[in-house]
């Protein structure tokens, strides 16, 4: 089954995605997300100028030896635009690989694990009573798990306070707006949101919470252990990654669950993290880690000690993505829960899916490959538009992580 054609998408039904299709000569074809929030070109480009030209005429069906060719054929390797151009091929070559075989991406890994993928919401609001409230349409609508984030007095538009509830979409039209940042504020604050939440809802809804890598490994400590009482389920990104030995510092001082990995791209990335048994999730989002080959070898690796998946799934990467997710999901032993953002009524038209939710779980459907379509004549109604995510400065002015 040979290659003939493959071709990048940019559109923008509310906001960026970068699609990749690969068409072969026994007229399948596959599709491929390759969305980086915010650099979405650079991906467009790697990929229609470097790796599209190596395609053409390659063996459909040899996909571990097409990954091995893009990823250690190269001399420059990793970093989040080339392992987004490569996922986008691996990905497209998994779905075509669905519909030649006419059964759905799980049964390829293994079949199924379970008979869902539980999920989480993202809750937000500008300070605790408006977070409380979005928590308990959550739970009214069966979601098991849910991410709360709320606004913190004194600071100016901090992350995970949206202006459309329902779809929270951090990236803005124009060039990066500035948010401000105080983590004295914000340590202060936030475990009285997690008491109030204990307080309304009792034990039963898992509660998660996005510190969006603003902490110090001390500071983390001292959070993740006031926030013992209210047993999260994870706390997430606490410290920036680069420094995966920090956590050893976190570990040392809280039993809450941490999670990490949105920003990773291979497994080096985890290495001390995994071995030491520093984290309890990994959240590799499978576009952001160069595609479902590796990430199925980086759950096998985490599996060994005990470290579940919580894969990344904002809005900011496609449909394609999240099938491709729950697929991967469905498959794994060690799978823990899935972020779980809903896109916009425009893109799923952009992009119909078999995946339904349904009391808390997706359900991936039995549509063969992904079970996603992309409708590229909906698509060019909506032509790509220059949006960047914020950058973050503290109160008096200073440079800092968004
Ligand atoms: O800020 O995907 O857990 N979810 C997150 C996301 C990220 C965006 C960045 O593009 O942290 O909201
Ligand atoms: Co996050």
């Amino acid at each position: 089954m040979k290659i003939t054609d493959a071709k990048v998408f940019v559109c923008s039904p509310g906001r960026n995605f970068v699609t990749l299709k690969i068409y072969t000569d026994e007229g399948l074809y596959g599709l491929g997300d390759a969305t980086l929030n915010g650099r979405e070109l650079s991906v467009a480009s790697y990929l229609e100028d470097h790796l599209v030209p190596c395609l053409i005429g390659r063996d459909a069906r040899n996909i571990e030896d097409i990954w091995q060719y893009f990823y250690r054929g190269a001399y420059w390797r990793r970093g989040p635009v080339t392992m987004a151009a490569i996922a986008a091929v691996d990905m497209a070559l998994w779905d075509i690989k669905g519909k030649a075989l006419n059964t759905p991406l799980y049964n390829l890994l293994g079949g199924k694990s379970r008979h869902g993928v539980m999920v989480y919401g993202h809750a937000n609001g500008a300070d605790i009573s408006e977070t409380v409230d979005q928590v308990g349409q959550y739970i009214d609508q069966g979601y098991l798990a849910i991410r709360a984030q709320c606004g913190i007095p004194g600071v100016k538009g901090t992350y995970g306070v949206a202006k459309d509830k329902m779809f929270y979409e951090p990236a803005e039209k124009g060039l990066p707006p500035e948010n401000e940042w105080s983590t004295e504020k914000y340590l202060n604050h936030i475990p009285k949101l997690f008491q109030t939440l204990r307080d309304k809802y009792g034990d039963d809804p898992h509660l998660l919470h996005d510190c969006h890598h603003r902490l110090t490994p001390i500071e983390a400590g001292r959070l993740g252990k006031e926030l013992e009482p209210y047993h999260l389920f994870w706390l997430e990104d606490t410290v920036p990654a680069e420094l995966q030995e920090g956590f050893r510092i976190i570990r040392q001082h809280t039993t809450t669950p941490l999670a990490v990995g949105e920003v990773f791209n291979t497994v080096f990335d985890t290495t001390t993290l995994f071995t030491e048994q520093l984290i309890d999730y990994c959240r590799m989002c499978v576009v952001h880690s160069g595609g479902i080959t590796p990430i199925r070898k980086i759950a096998s690796f985490a599996e060994i000690y005990r470290i579940k998946m919580g894969c990344h799934g904002p809005t900011d990467v496609s449909p394609v993505n999240m099938a491709a997710s729950v697929h991967f999901n469905m498959s794994i032993n060690n799978f823990g829960i899935q972020e779980y953002m809903r896109h916009t009524p425009e893109t799923d038209a952009v992009f119909p899916h078999s995946y339904t939710f349904r009391d808390g779980y997706l359900l991936p459907g039995d549509k063969p490959g992904f079970g996603v379509d992309f409708d590229e004549k909906l698509a060019k109604k909506y032509p790509y538009e220059r949006a960047y995510l914020p950058v973050n400065r503290k109160i008096d002015g200073t440079m800092f992580d968004w």
